[in-house]
């Protein structure tokens, strides 16, 4: 029975009033206090899927008297599923923000990773799981990659070694689930009499409005609507992983949902995104379209913006195509405001019922005043996409002023839309989407940028070339190189660099190997390769020649010349790891 106090917030949380074995109990600790200590305490399953930043979150249910509950309620060996923050708070501290006490029950702290062992932090992507123990909730997910996005982890040791059933690998061994209960019990017993509580990190990215579960080989965001719900768990549970793990939690004596998974998942994946560049058309529609190094209009007449379908229906079939995540551009962002352009919310909210890999939307993020006086700050926007179902937003042109601000004056003003949101949202949850157009040289010493030896000369024979980064979808050049820029948004909070480039933008010829090495080698966060791919060798080759963490195309697939799983199979083949 899964009954909402308030389903048109996204503060809901279930009735556990009935008496129902089955009633499940959501944790909600921020938004208004809609829950009190005695839900948590009268709740007979109860799912703490928590987001947000581990201090502010102990600050809340310090204050309104619901960590007591909650202590009590754990220690009583009742059902509790711990997601996120869920997971993190049963530990002793946490050094996020802090050292900041946690719940105390079970030893152990939860350290930042550390991204001097070469590895990129945040962690984000789909990682392999190290089941240490026979933990029956996991069943389905052994020998499955499933999506991690975090900078903090449970670290573990001999103390707390009896409470782990998973642990993951990323550059050191982390704790990924804990649990305990007594397995002589049926699996039924286990979870409804026993202590059970399981932590996946899951996204942590869509703030308090919503959560994420490992999905079937992925995670997914899972904004609590009622009809999210009943999609999810009645019709999707059979589909994928993370659901199942709900299934188990909710329902444990349900039957396994599938054959074992045959595949084996060894680390962290490279990840294969599907790209929809949205934009009204002249008719007024939402469409996908593309463009020519940024020309998204048919050299025809009539000069039409290509439209090559629609957007829930192409990120419906990328998912369903094994993409591992899905990114949405709002191509005209920077001119119409994205909040006044409630289709694109629309659209976000009906591909969030359905597909269950992480989405980004990026596009017009930015303080807006509109044609009433009324003011809309960036975390506004940035607020009302993560309530649609984006997992992270993507900012542009903004990011490109507030970096060139805080290299000329040295300052962080914490006012930038990148410095509000990922200090709300957590910088997993930022990614800084760069349009560079390459500038060629003659020598490297012509212009105050880091330029490049590039791989293939300029027209007349230039060796050199710097980037220079753009705004306004390319059409305004602006004083700054890609690698400043880079740098730049990993100090004021950006957890991950989508790296577009104009001059390969829909030409099918490859990515921009140079590009790539230059940025990815710059930066110690996730870069997700971007512009030009068009064979499934350039994906082999992006990844065999850089540090990148994931690569993006949208021509290829939308004109279906190259499916997802075409790349995958040829990624497998290479030796690179891959989400199958
Ligand atoms: O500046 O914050 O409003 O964000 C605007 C966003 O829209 C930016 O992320 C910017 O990259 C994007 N954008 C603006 N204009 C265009 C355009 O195409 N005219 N699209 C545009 C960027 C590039 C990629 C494309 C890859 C792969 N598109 O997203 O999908 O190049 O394409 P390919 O595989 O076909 O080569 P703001």
């Amino acid at each position: 029975t899964v009954t909402f106090k308030s389903p048109a917030k996204y503060s809901v949380r279930t009735s556990a009033a009935s008496g129902n074995d089955s009633a499940v109990t959501l944790f909600d600790y921020g938004a208004g206090n809609v829950q009190t200590p005695e839900d948590i305490l009268n709740a007979k399953r109860l799912i703490f899927p928590g987001v947000g930043a581990f201090a502010a979150m102990m600050d809340v249910i310090n204050q309104n008297g619901m960590a007591d509950a909650l202590r009590t309620y754990i220690e009583k060996d009742r059902p509790f599923l711990g997601i996120c923050l869920g997971l993190q708070l049963l530990f002793e501290s946490s050094e996020e923000n802090g050292p900041v006490k946690g719940l105390g029950l079970i030893p152990g702290v939860v350290g930042r990773f550390d991204s001097s062992n070469g590895c990129r932090v945040p962690h984000i992507g789909w990682n392999a799981l190290q089941t240490k123990k026979d933990s029956v909730i996991l069943d389905d997910v052994a020998n499955r990659h499933v999506y991690f996005v975090h900078s903090y982890r449970a670290v573990p040791s001999k103390e707390n070694e009896e409470w782990v059933s998973s642990t993951c690998n990323y550059g050191i061994d982390f704790i990924s689930s804990i649990r305990r209960g007594n397995l002589k019990f049926s699996p039924w017993f286990a979870y409804s009499r026993k202590k059970m509580k399981s932590g996946f990190h899951p996204p942590a990215t869509t703030g308090l409005t919503s959560f994420h579960l490992l999905e079937g080989e992925m995670c997914m965001p899972f904004n609590f609507t009622p009809k999210r719900v009943e999609a999810s768990f009645l019709l999707r549970v059979r589909e994928n992983v993370g659901l199942s793990i709900l299934r188990k939690f909710l329902l444990p004596n349900s039957s396994k949902t599938k054959k074992p998974f045959e595949g084996k998942a060894t680390k962290l994946a490279k990840r294969v995104i599907a790209c929809l560049d949205v934009r009204t058309n002249d008719n007024g529609d939402l469409v996908v379209t593309k463009g020519d190094q940024y020309d998204v209009r048919e050299q025809t007449k009539e000069n039409e913006v290509r439209n090559l379908g629609k957007p829930v229906e192409l990120a419906g079939q990328y998912y369903l195509d094994g993409a591992d995540e899905v990114s949405f551009l709002n191509i005209t962002g920077f001119r119409d405001f994205p909040l006044g352009d409630l289709p694109m919310l629309q659209i976000l909210k009906y591909t969030s019922e359905n597909v269950f890999v992480p989405l980004t939307v990026g596009g017009g993020i930015r303080d807006f005043t509109d044609a009433n006086g009324r003011h809309y700050t960036s975390l506004e926007v940035a607020s009302e996409y993560f309530r649609s179902g984006a997992d992270k937003i993507s900012i542009g042109s903004d990011a490109v002023y507030a970096a060139e601000e805080y290299i000329k004056t040295g300052i962080k003003t914490g006012k930038s839309s990148l410095e509000q949101i990922s200090r709300v949202y957590g910088n997993q949850a930022v990614v800084v989407s760069i349009d560079p157009r390459r500038q060629y040289l003659t020598s490297p010493y012509e212009v105050g940028f880091k330029s490049v030896k590039v791989t293939n000369p300029g027209p007349n024979g230039e060796e050199y070339a710097w980037y220079q980064c753009t705004v306004n979808g390319g059409r305004e050049g602006r004083p700054i190189g890609a690698y400043e820029l880079a740098k730049a948004v990993e100090e004021l909070g950006a957890g991950e660099i989508l790296l577009n480039c104009i001059d390969c933008d829909g030409q099918g010829k490859g990515f921009d190997i140079d590009l790539i090495k230059l940025i990815s080698d710059a930066v110690s966060i996730p870069v997700i390769a971007s512009s030009g791919a068009g064979t499934v060798g350039h994906f082999a080759e992006v990844f065999s020649q850089t540090n990148a963490s994931a690569a993006l195309a949208a021509g290829i697939f939308h004109r279906k010349e190259v499916p997802i799983q075409s790349v995958k199979d040829h990624l497998l083949k290479e030796g690179i790891e891959v989400r199958m």
